[in-house]
């Protein structure tokens, strides 16, 4: 490896240090140079001077912006230098040179929009804001999966391409496979239920998604990242709540004590969900609605985008981001379990952050016969699911789970106003590169 270390674990009191990155921005003062030098960590500053180290000073003046280049030099502490600290150079070389101009500005805040920003993602990427989503993207799911690992929950990976969907066929992307029609997976429902039937008994998977939805809205795209849960023994969807809850809470605490500088950049004040998640029912979310908000879901089966942001502002007023809505009227799904005389019309739930649908999840409908009658009843091709209700058919114990999408998690916990802004390279009805 090339000697170096972290601009962020410059010493002011070591005598020489080696750092490494591009070159953030020049400023040229007649005989004084500035280089501010970014890293993955952060920046520095090297101040070249035409008395003190001539040649280097002769050297500096080719430099461009996003040259990237390694420095050797002292650490003097400085008060106007970003973190405090400067470097003196004694050494002064160029790794790669960048062309120019950039078709997007690195280092100045000028205002681009979300759409420019992607086409130029490239660039994008190396802003420190951006980076910062990343890094605090990486720190959020790693302690996610920290949580999962430590609770005995198995790590899968189910297949990404598949012979039909698990919730509902308009939304599929259709592929050429060999010479048959397949399809890209929309969820890994029909497998992590497999497992359960399996005897895996608590399963967990990083996975993809993919969505065929027409949409123009700030939290849809078309490959999504989903954390998908599944647990077995369940008493009921209630069990499957605390999992969520408290791994999220586990994840989002992680994000505020080991990713300050991340939320620092992003300008982001983190409040972790420490008390218990309120749990509402359909129903009782309607009469908020209503009473407090006199705002009526155009469905009045399913909550829309501002009903959901006008709960989250009723709950985040009483110290809550992040609620749950339990029991959908209208969601006989073949997979969801509704139990004759339940208080709620069905066991599945939302989990609702920050005035955003994170995930859904529930209870599953473990009894074959029933889950084949429903199956009928709302006309789901059976073909399809041959090798799901087999499976199932010989002992299942009572189970249930949860899909999480990641990238809206991501959005909500770094404050971006789209969800884009939380992928590296987005996929949307318009875009398939970069
Ligand atoms: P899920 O997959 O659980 O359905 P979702 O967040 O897409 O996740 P929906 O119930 O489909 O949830 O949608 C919730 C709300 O989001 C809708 O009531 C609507 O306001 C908005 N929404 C969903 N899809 C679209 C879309 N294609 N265009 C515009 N708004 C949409
Ligand atoms: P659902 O379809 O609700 O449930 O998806 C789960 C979560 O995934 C996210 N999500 C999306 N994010 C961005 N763009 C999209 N187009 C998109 N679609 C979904 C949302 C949503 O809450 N099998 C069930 C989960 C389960 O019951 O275990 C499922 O896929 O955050």
């Amino acid at each position: 490896m090339i000697e170096r270390i972290h601009t962020s674990e410059v010493d002011p009191d070591a005598d020489e240090v080696a750092i490494a990155g591009h070159v953030h921005e020049i400023r040229d003062l007649g005989g004084l140079v500035f280089l501010i030098v970014r890293d993955r960590e952060g920046l520095i500053q090297v101040v070249f001077k035409e008395e003190r180290e001539p040649e280097l000073f002769e050297a500096v003046q080719d430099a461009g912006s996003e040259d990237v280049v390694r420095v050797v030099g002292e650490p003097l502490e400085s008060d106007q230098a970003p973190g405090g600290v400067e470097l003196a150079p004694t050494a002064y070389e160029v790794l790669d040179e960048a062309d120019s101009p950039l078709p997007l500005e690195i280092s100045k805040d000028v205002d681009v929009d979300l759409s420019t920003r992607l086409d130029n993602r490239a660039l994008d990427l190396r802003k420190p804001e951006t980076l910062a989503v990343f890094s605090l993207r990486s720190k959020l799911m790693t302690a996610m999966e920290e949580w999962f690992d430590e609770e005995g929950f198995v790590d899968i990976k189910t297949p990404l391409i598949s012979k039909g969907g698990a919730e509902g066929g308009a939304e599929l992307f259709p592929i050429l496979y060999y010479d048959r029609d397949a399809f890209l997976s929309q969820s890994p429902q029909l497998y992590k239920q497999i497992l359960m039937a399996a005897g895996y008994e608590a399963v967990y998977e990083t996975g993809t998604a993919f969505r065929a939805e027409d949409f123009a809205t700030s939290r849809h795209v078309s490959e999504i990242a989903m954390f998908d849960v599944e647990l077995a023994y369940i008493e009921d969807h209630n069990d499957v709540m605390d999992v969520q809850e408290e791994s999220l809470r586990h994840a989002i605490r992680a994000v505020a004590e080991n990713a300050e500088r991340e939320l620092d950049l992003l300008d982001v004040d983190l409040t972790v969900p420490e008390e218990d998640f309120p749990r509402i029912t359909f129903e009782e979310a309607l009469d908020l609605l209503e009473t407090e908000f006199g705002h009526f879901p155009d469905d009045p089966t399913d909550l829309d985008t501002k009903g959901e942001k006008l709960l989250g502002e009723h709950f985040a007023e009483q110290g809550h981001p992040a609620f749950f809505i339990v029991g959908y009227p209208d969601e006989k799904f073949y997979y969801m379990q509704d139990v004759e005389g339940d208080e709620i019309a069905s066991r599945k739930f939302d989990l609702i952050y920050e005035g955003q649908e994170l995930s859904s999840g529930g209870q599953r409908e473990h009894d074959v016969e029933r889950m084949v009658e429903v199956m009928e009843a709302e006309g789901v091709e059976q073909a399809n699911f041959e090798f799901y209700i087999e499976a199932l058919s010989f002992g299942t114990p009572p189970h249930g789970g949860y899909g999480l999408g990641i990238d809206r998690l991501v959005q909500q916990v770094a404050g971006l106003d789209n969800i884009k802004e939380a992928i590296m390279f987005p996929r949307d009805p318009n875009r398939l590169e970069p």
